[in-house]
């Protein structure tokens, strides 16, 4: 076998370890010439390419606002419009374009209205997904999948939403938008269909982030007596408990707040109009909202107000848009939550999708293997890449998503999770942050013991899996210090 490139990583984190351990697999794939350069180079550039977050959701509940405002540009159609009919994959790349991608695999570029992809009326029976490529630097370790959503209107949607998430789901590998996590919105408990298609998608609570959208209209909205945002963030936490098992954590998020600052929308002449209200009270604002012909504001400015700040945005807004539109996007911002979800998506789910990428990878060249004459020399490139210490995260994840499918109460599945979440080897084992490395592999030798002996007596096919997984883990952390 050649040499493997590219230079090993000590200096690199975990993600880019997997990557470049995938890579040399790959190397050697491409190595053993024909056909296998061209499979090589294609899953090469799915290795190399940012992983893939779809956001799903029923319709309304406000995936294409949170789009919007991640990207910071009015490019998904909010509404539901015409162009909220097809699953829409935005990626960083220049110039802006986009594609249709036919159910069939074959691509076809499609003229931009505007920025957004226009709409597609009788074409879009035969399209998988439109392929949108934007300049945007909030793409570039992420990108976005946006989906017209569950159980909508039409079944036309759903179905199209299946198709091209579900693996093997009525069409072509080649038409299939392949994500490696999600965003799950829902602005109240998600109902049971929703749950089933999370399920479906194969993921892992790890890159599952959960989002309690329109929190500006929670409960009673923002005319109630209880501060929405307030009551979504109480209610979030209870559903990030009973949702555990689906979603890392429920994050309350106002969109449609953070969308009309981030693109743009929120201006010197708006803060001026809402300041001139700002010293009604609240009973007398509520009135102006609704009459016919609102004075100080007018009719048009008053429409405008509302689609951009929602009744909480101005309600609440009003009393800082003195201090100009800069202080009022600030004060959008804030109260919108989206800069927890940002966090959150380039932290933990980013990371937990490229792991989930990794895994599709040797899933490809596991199938490689299985259908082409030079089976035996992948198998042994897959083994040496399996070897490798690097991959050990993915080979964990994979014994995780197994489990959730076979046993998703049994412990070894906190287990593997917290193997896969801890930062450090502390975390990993559950033990005191400043353990010295003899006790952490004194723990790990213990945790050992006790995975080999519950390895005599497993349930699961999956659960045998996940322990040997697990005994291969705490084995090198036991030698480690
Ligand atoms: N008040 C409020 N309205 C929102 C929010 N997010 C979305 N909306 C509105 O809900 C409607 C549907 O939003 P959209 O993003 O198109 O939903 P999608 O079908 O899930 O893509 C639009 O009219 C949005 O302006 C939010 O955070 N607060
Ligand atoms: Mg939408």
């Amino acid at each position: 076998m050649s040499a493997p490139y590219p230079p090993h990583p000590a200096q690199f984190d975990r993600q880019q370890a997997v990557r470049i351990a995938l890579d040399r697999g790959l190397y050697s794939v491409n190595q053993l010439g024909g056909d296998l350069a061209d499979h090589a180079h294609r899953i090469r550039a799915i290795l190399w390419s940012p992983p893939r977050v779809v956001i799903v959701g029923r319709l309304k509940a406000g995936k294409s606002t949170l789009v919007n405002a991640l990207i910071g540009a009015p490019v998904a159609e909010t509404a539901a419009l015409e162009a909220t009919n097809v699953v829409t994959v935005y990626q960083a790349g220049a110039p802006s374009r986009a594609e249709l991608v036919g159910l069939d695999g074959t691509r076809r570029p499609v003229p931009l209205e505007a920025g957004r992809t226009v709409s597609l009326g009788a074409e879009a029976a035969d399209i998988a997904y439109v392929h949108r490529h934007l300049p945007s630097l909030s793409l570039e370790n992420l990108t976005l999948v946006d989906t017209p959503g569950l159980a909508t209107l039409t079944v036309e949607n759903e179905h199209r939403t299946r198709a091209a998430l579900i693996d093997g789901f009525a069409q072509t590998r080649s038409a299939s938008v392949d994500a490696d996590g999600a965003v799950f919105l829902f602005d109240s408990a998600p109902r049971a269909d929703e749950m089933d298609f999370l399920r479906q998608l194969g993921f892992t609570p790890l890159n599952t982030l959960g989002v309690l959208s329109r929190a500006d209209s929670f409960g009673e909205g923002a005319l109630g007596g209880r501060n929405p945002i307030e009551h979504a963030h109480a209610h979030a936490q209870k559903l990030a408990q009973a949702l555990a098992s689906t979603v890392s954590t429920v994050v309350p998020v106002a969109g449609l707040l953070a969308e009309s600052t981030y693109t743009g929308q929120v201006t010197e002449a708006d803060a001026i109009a809402l300041h001139t209200v700002a010293s009604m009270d609240t009973l007398e604002l509520m009135d102006l909202l609704e009459s016919e012909n609102p004075q100080h504001l007018g009719p048009v400015m008053r429409d405008r107000l509302l689609d951009l700040l929602g009744e909480y945005g101005v309600l609440g807004g009003r009393a800082v848009a003195g201090r100009g539109a800069h202080a009022l996007n600030r004060w959008l911002i804030e109260h919108s939550g989206i800069a927890e979800v940002k966090y959150l998506l380039d932290s933990a789910v980013q990371d937990f999708a490229a792991v989930h990428r990794a895994d599709r990878i040797l899933a490809e060249l596991d199938t490689l293997a299985a259908a082409h004459p030079a089976r035996q020399q992948i198998r042994t490139i897959t083994d040496w890449v399996r070897s490798d210490p690097a991959m050990q995260p993915v080979l964990l994840y994979r014994a995780l998503r197994a489990m959730l499918l076979a046993d998703p109460h049994a412990p070894v599945v906190a287990e593997l999770t917290r193997m896969l979440a801890g930062r450090t080897d502390a975390e990993r084992l559950g033990v005191h942050p400043g353990s010295t490395p003899e006790q952490i592999a004194g723990h790990a030798g213990e945790r050992l013991t006790q995975v080999q002996r519950r390895a005599m007596s497993t349930a699961t096919a999956a659960e045998d899996a996940a322990l040997a997984e697990l005994v291969r883990t705490y084995t090198s952390m036991r030698r480690q210090p």
